[in-house]
């Protein structure tokens, strides 16, 4: 563990340890698969964060814009909710935008405000949180560089401050349901009993809408996906060729979820040289590269309430396609 301030940011790096597999290693043992899958945390090089913010912009993509518009309407009412003199917590930092209307509403509560945001990307994450210093005076942060699971232990527990956990984005929506609980649980046994966590949810809805959202007309979403192929072929030596696959993303009803696919084009070998392996795919397999859970208001609220936490209020945008919901320990 490092310690260091740059430019007012007090930045802790989590090294090495890092549990997560390598692309090759991941690559090698996703596509030996009877079902060839690719974990989704691979899409976010610095092409496919660019093609991600991309996305957030589609019309078709609402998650975004419809999680802001709640938080816009809801940011007083989220704050005023936890209590006094709150400190923010951010699961991934990229949600900057969403994370000032947070800020902006605790400032018209608290003089002083410290945001510790976690992402895994060091660079990024020190960009933006020298960004966000410049923008307010009487901030601080306390930016970790680490995995989740590992910052989770070294946050700092400020004794008379409720902290104000944030998982947005319905970033939940990547895990299975019982890796939302194992995590979900995991932020439950680091909370006191002042202490918050808000989680920004995707719903069930119309399944034109969801399969629009993931399959849009300007082709981005194909873009993000393939992007994985790009990566692999740079990284590891490999030949895919791109028009060889097709995106496609189902809204599957059995699992409530839309899952990301790329769909091979016809029979054909893919050689990766890195891992002097050869690959077979036949027309119409694909690879599985992300799940995206879509719940109802039932299905989220059963695994907060199995990761020890209850829902203390929740608010939706007027459609009801998305959800908001602030969280505390049960009992
Ligand atoms: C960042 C995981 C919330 O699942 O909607 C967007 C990623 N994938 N389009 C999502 C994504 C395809 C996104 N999350």
């Amino acid at each position: 563990m490092r310690q260091q301030t740059i430019s007012g940011v007090r930045l802790i790096e989590v090294p090495g340890n890092y549990k997560e597999k390598s692309l090759s290693s991941v690559v090698a043992e996703g596509l030996s698969k009877r079902q060839k899958s690719l974990p989704c945390r691979f899409f976010y090089d610095e092409v496919g964060s660019e093609l991600f913010e991309q996305i957030c912009k589609l019309p078709e993509y609402y998650l975004t814009r419809t999680e802001r518009k709640i938080l816009e309407l809801n940011a007083c009412e989220i704050i005023e909710a936890v209590g006094h003199d709150v400190t923010l917590v951010e699961f991934g930092s990229g949600n900057s935008a969403k994370t000032r209307l947070l800020v902006d509403a605790a400032f018209k509560r608290q003089n002083h405000v410290h945001y510790i945001p976690i992402d895994i990307s060091s660079d990024f994450l020190l960009a933006s949180s020298i960004n966000l210093l410049s923008e307010y005076e009487r901030l601080s942060i306390t930016a970790i560089a680490a995995e989740y699971n590992d910052a989770l232990p070294i946050l700092p527990h400020p004794d008379d401050e409720p902290r104000l956990f944030l998982f947005l984005g319905s970033n939940i929506g990547n895990f299975s349901r019982l890796e939302a609980v194992a995590f979900v649980a995991q932020i439950c046994r680091q909370m006191n009993r002042e202490d918050r966590l808000l989680i920004g949810f995707d719903l069930v809805k119309d399944r034109n809408l969801l399969e629009a959202a993931y399959n849009d007309a300007a082709g981005i979403t194909a873009a993000f996906n393939k992007n994985l192929l790009t990566r692999i072929n740079h990284e590891l030596g490999a030949e895919f060729i791109l028009d060889s696959f097709t995106h496609w993303a189902p809204f599957v009803e059995e699992h409530s979820r839309i899952e990301m696919r790329l769909i091979s084009r016809h029979r054909q070998t893919v050689y990766i040289d890195a891992l002097e392996q050869t690959f077979h795919f036949e027309s119409e397999e694909y690879i599985h590269t992300e799940n995206s859970h879509k719940y109802t208001l039932e299905t989220f609220a059963e695994i907060c309430h199995a990761a020890g936490l209850e829902i203390q209020q929740r608010w939706l945008d007027e459609r009801a396609w998305f959800g908001v919901a602030l969280l505390k320990k049960i009992g």
